[in-house]
């Protein structure tokens, strides 16, 4: 009998039985973030006509200013959450404070908070190279019918109710997890529709790709910097590849399909590395472990940090659970 594949609608509606799901509401907010990834895409494929129609900056043929892309994002996302009505609050990588979301009666009503980058990777937009949204969403831990507040924000990853990630890569895919596996989605962009293309995604436990900046490798602490020598021996199955795209969202996803380890570390000029814990770490973790992979900030457990500020950035290395062990052990050679 012929297998049907599913739809990332129908996979919603089945999944609502989880206890996560029980009133439906993490379902409608997945699914805005679906219609918001589809609206993204969009906007994403057509980039490369910037060029031809107008330049950032510039005012388009009906009078409209061209928006930045990491801009117009940022404003899809949090327009189509805020329409729907689901969540108290949103905090974005592009904007300095958390949104308070009042339903229309102002009750406040809603229990989840959502976390996103908008457009990560944004420096590969002009080139036409791969991007990624990311997002996180909590259960707010003030109560509910109150205004949302900077606490409820400011939680360990390991609250995470669900985290996820768009990729607009070659296909654009939609992979997230609630706590029960990774699944992968891609879009058929024809009919736009996600299809269930990747169920449980796993981390492979050993892998043969290492994803840095190597530019910086003047930079890094001894512990790193053994460590990609040691990618780089001949021994084994050693040396290893080094993959890079600059891209963190598509680097991710390479690494996890086909075995790899991604670090961005602190250095002698970048104290604590470049991610953001609250909008890429924390939701790229909590993928990693769903995966059977590990996510670590140098001395421990990602998902553990306690956050103290919204942009808080932490080093990151995440990726094959055999590979990040290895690493570890050089870190803590000179901790
Ligand atoms: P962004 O949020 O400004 O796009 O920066 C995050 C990106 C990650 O996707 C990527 O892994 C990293 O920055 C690359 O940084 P670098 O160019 O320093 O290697
Ligand atoms: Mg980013």
């Amino acid at each position: 009998m012929h297998n049907r594949t599913k739809t990332l609608g129908e996979f919603i509606i089945e999944n609502q039985t989880d206890f996560q799901y029980s009133t439906g509401e993490l379902s409608k907010l997945i699914n805005a973030i679906r219609l918001a990834a589809k609206v993204v895409n969009h906007e994403v494929n057509k980039a490369g006509l910037v060029d031809i129609l107008g330049d950032a900056g510039d005012t388009n043929i009906q009078g409209e200013d061209q928006k930045k892309l990491d801009v117009l994002a940022n404003e899809k996302f949090i327009q189509t959450l805020k329409n729907r009505e689901i969540v108290c609050g949103i905090a974005s990588e592009e904007e300095d404070d958390f949104i308070t979301i009042n339903s229309q009666d102002e009750n406040h009503n809603n229990k989840y908070v959502v976390l996103i980058d908008p457009l990560d990777g944004s420096s590969n937009i002009d080139v036409n190279v791969s991007v990624g949204t990311i997002f996180s969403i909590y259960r707010r831990i003030t109560p509910v019918g109150t205004p949302v507040q900077l606490e409820d924000f400011l939680q360990p990853g390991n609250q995470q109710v669900a985290a996820g990630y768009v990729v607009y890569g070659t296909s654009t895919m939609l992979v997230y997890t609630t706590g029960n596996g990774v699944n992968g989605f891609t879009l058929n962009p024809a009919i736009g529709t996600f299809y269930l293309s990747h169920p449980n995604m796993q981390f492979p436990e050993d892998g043969r790709i290492y994803s840095v900046n190597e530019g910086n490798y003047v930079h890094f602490h001894q512990g790193v910097k053994d460590y990609i020598k040691y990618c780089q021996k001949e021994e084994g199955d050693r040396p290893y590849t080094s993959r890079y795209i600059g891209s963190l969202v598509s680097d991710f996803h390479r690494n996890m399909i086909k075995g790899g380890i991604y670090m961005y570390p602190k250095s002698s000029v970048t104290n604590n590395g470049k991610l953001r814990l609250l909008y890429e770490c924390n939701p790229m973790a909590f993928l990693a472990e769903q995966a059977g992979g590990l996510a670590i900030g140098g001395k421990s457990r990602i998902l553990d940090v306690q956050p103290t500020e919204l942009h808080q950035r932490i080093p990151f290395f995440c990726g094959s659970k055999n590979m990040v062990l290895k690493l570890q052990e050089f870190l803590d050679k000179y901790h």
